[in-house]
């Protein structure tokens, strides 16, 4: 990997770029280009992201390919090949991604295609929509050379099958069981691999200061046919405001549309909040609008802004995000409402 120093010099990065901005709460903040997504285990799809980044590529070429890891991943049971399936047990994939002018392309409950992502940037570029869904979205992306495959992997269908067993569809639960599998010994009632992978939301600041974000995923596991989450909502799951930063999201996908979280997020740091608080403050709408219930929603943001300042936020802990730019590529635990 590049030292910072001939990075610098090769992508001709200024003191400007670098230099510490005043933006108030907890500052993290990178030297340069950087690249941030939910959960962990998705280092391995910045590190697609940051090849394109560290040689001077566009944020938005580097959050296609990186989210393009997890999609081609069978062993990634929230996103792409071997997702989840529906109740019906149908893998449909939810997608979008959006640019530094405000261009934005998304997929919704598409089946058959591996790389949703690349479908919802054609979206973006080739036709005069924003939104393509299912059927159609899959016409669409068959016109243009996709090959239809079957994304039900033998794993996930025995996952499935089991679920068919009682068919109880909770997905408020899933934080109470992470809370068990920290403290109690196995069996969970939910499988452990369920726990520890999820939905992919990435935004990038490339090296000319430009923001861009991509998001996918196969939904809530178990979901019923036809459902769409905040995955592929311009607004919901991700948002790009190239004046600003960019924001996406993670978790129960109902509660994120309700309070437009990522445009919520992005809007909090157009009026000054850092990213962990402006991630805070849609996290505390969500609490609020869940009252008691609100330990059992698990939700997590988080956000770029154009000075290269990161942060996330989430109602319950356990969520984490990975970090990747010219210093570090880490996974970094985000602050919990609980
Ligand atoms: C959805 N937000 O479809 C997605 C699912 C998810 O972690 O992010 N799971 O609601």
């Amino acid at each position: 990997m590049l030292n910072r120093r001939t990075f610098i010099q090769l992508t001709g990065l200024t003191s400007a770029f670098i230099s510490t901005s005043s933006f108030a709460g907890r500052t993290t903040q990178s030297k340069g280009p950087i690249v941030i997504s939910t959960w962990g285990p998705n280092l391995k799809a910045n590190k697609a992201a940051w090849a394109i980044l560290s040689k001077g590529g566009t944020a938005l070429d580097a959050v296609e390919a990186g989210v393009m890891i997890p999609e081609a991943d069978p062993a990634d049971i929230s996103v792409g090949y071997g997702g989840l399936p529906d109740r019906d047990g149908k893998v449909t994939l939810d997608a979008c991604i959006m640019d530094e002018k405000g261009n934005c392309g998304a997929v919704m409950a598409m089946e058959h295609i591996m790389h949703p992502i690349r479908v919802a940037r054609l979206v973006m570029e080739q036709t005069p929509h924003v939104q393509l869904v299912g059927e159609g979205a899959l016409q669409f992306a068959l016109s243009k050379g996709f090959k239809k495959e079957n994304l039900l992997t033998p794993e996930s269908e025995k996952i499935w099958r089991d679920w068919l067993k009682t068919s109880k569809y909770d997905p408020m639960i899933i934080p109470k069981l992470l809370e068990k599998k920290n403290n109690e010994p196995e069996p969970y009632p939910w499988p452990v691999a369920l726990l520890n992978h999820d939905t992919i939301g990435m935004v990038a600041l490339d090296v000319k200061g430009n923001v861009s974000g991509a998001c996918t995923t196969s939904g809530m596991a178990f979901k019923m046919h036809g459902r769409v989450g905040d995955s592929p909502i311009i607004g919901a799951g991700l948002f790009v405001d190239n004046e600003v930063g960019a924001a996406s999201a993670t978790g129960v996908g109902e509660e994120v549309v309700k309070i437009c979280g990522a445009h919520t997020v992005v809007e909090m740091m157009r009026h000054g909040a850092s990213p962990e608080d402006a991630c805070k403050e849609a996290v505390r709408r969500i609490v609020k609008n869940n009252g008691a219930k609100a330990k059992d929603v698990q939700v997590g943001f988080l956000a770029i802004n154009k000075q290269g300042e990161y942060g996330g936020y989430s109602v319950m802990k356990n969520f984490n995000m990975a970090v990747t730019n010219i210093e570090m590529e880490k996974e970094m635990d985000t602050k919990s409402w609980f």
